[in-house]
């Protein structure tokens, strides 16, 4: 029997594209659907793209794509939760795991100083864990990643054994940074949402999994931020073709998962 074939549906949607201000992202959303669910699919994501915080969007792109690759399985990374009760305490935790991660501590210093430039965008950007600078040319945008998902009963198991609740946004988001920090050029990924009212962001990595931060912003800041500190200084092109085109589901194993480590507040210097 020939495996079932799979179409990445992905949505955009934003605001002012036709007018002369520059274009405000909204909202942006990829699945992985069969075809008998692609209507299921593009509902769930024009739900979303219509009902974001940040506001209407103006216009709004769905498309899908038959994908002929062969589909990668990826295991979730594992998950953390580390609270803090202020910005101030949930970047010192980021630092240290961005730093256990491997990212030097001089090029952490300048992203934070930088940092106001990669907020805001419809992507990710990509950061050289040598130089500190950007390594993706997409300035205003960032790198989108997409092909990836997680099939809804492997996930209800996953989140059964953990004992987690039915969180989309985090759903998405695990999806994303395990497909991520599988690659080896990705050393950590630095992350928190656009949306006004969510503060929680994480970390990630191979090593250190997926470590949420209940704050990492104010509430009522609506600029978002993704960033990959990566380690490729040939291999970038294939690089950003695994992360916008190569599909990935992530699938999880019962019997592999591994303990990672768990941020206690005495690390808190
Ligand atoms: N590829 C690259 N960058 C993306 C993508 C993508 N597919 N999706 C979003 N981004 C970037 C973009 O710049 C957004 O502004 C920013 O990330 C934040 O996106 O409780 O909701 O979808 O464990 O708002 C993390 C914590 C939530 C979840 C992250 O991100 C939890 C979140 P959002
Ligand atoms: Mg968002």
């Amino acid at each position: 029997m020939q495996p079932e074939k799979y179409y990445s549906v992905r949505m955009r949607a934003a605001k002012n594209k036709s007018l002369e201000q520059e274009e405000k992202h909204i909202s942006g959303g990829e699945q992985l659907s069969t075809f008998d669910n692609i209507n299921q699919t593009v509902n769930q994501l024009l739900a979303k793209g219509l009902t974001h915080s940040k506001g209407r969007p103006d216009f709004m792109q769905i498309t899908c794509d038959l994908i002929n690759e062969p589909i990668t399985e990826v295991s979730p990374l594992e998950i953390n939760t580390n609270k803090v009760d202020s910005v101030k305490k949930g970047q010192i935790i980021a630092n240290e795991l961005l730093e256990d991660a491997g990212v030097p501590r001089s090029i952490l210093k300048k992203t934070w100083e930088n940092i106001s430039a990669y907020l805001d965008m419809k992507g990710a950007v990509l950061l050289s864990i040598h130089s500190g600078e950007r390594m993706d040319n997409k300035i205003n945008g960032g790198i989108r990643v997409s092909r990836m998902d997680w099939l809804e009963s492997n996930f209800e198991k996953w989140s059964n054994h953990y004992q987690k609740s039915n969180n989309q946004r985090m759903k998405e988001a695990l999806v994303l940074a395990s497909k991520v920090s599988s690659h080896p050029a990705t050393i950590a990924e630095l992350c928190w949402s656009d949306d006004p009212e969510y503060m929680t962001g994480y970390v990630a990595s191979k090593s250190l999994g997926y470590q949420r931060i209940t704050q990492l912003k104010e509430q009522g800041d609506e600029k978002g931020c993704r960033i990959f500190f990566v380690d490729c200084l040939e291999s970038l092109p294939s690089y950003i073709n695994y992360l916008e085109k190569e599909p990935v589901f992530i699938q999880w194993k019962e019997e592999t998962h591994t303990k990672i480590r768990e941020v206690t507040s005495s690390d808190l210097r």
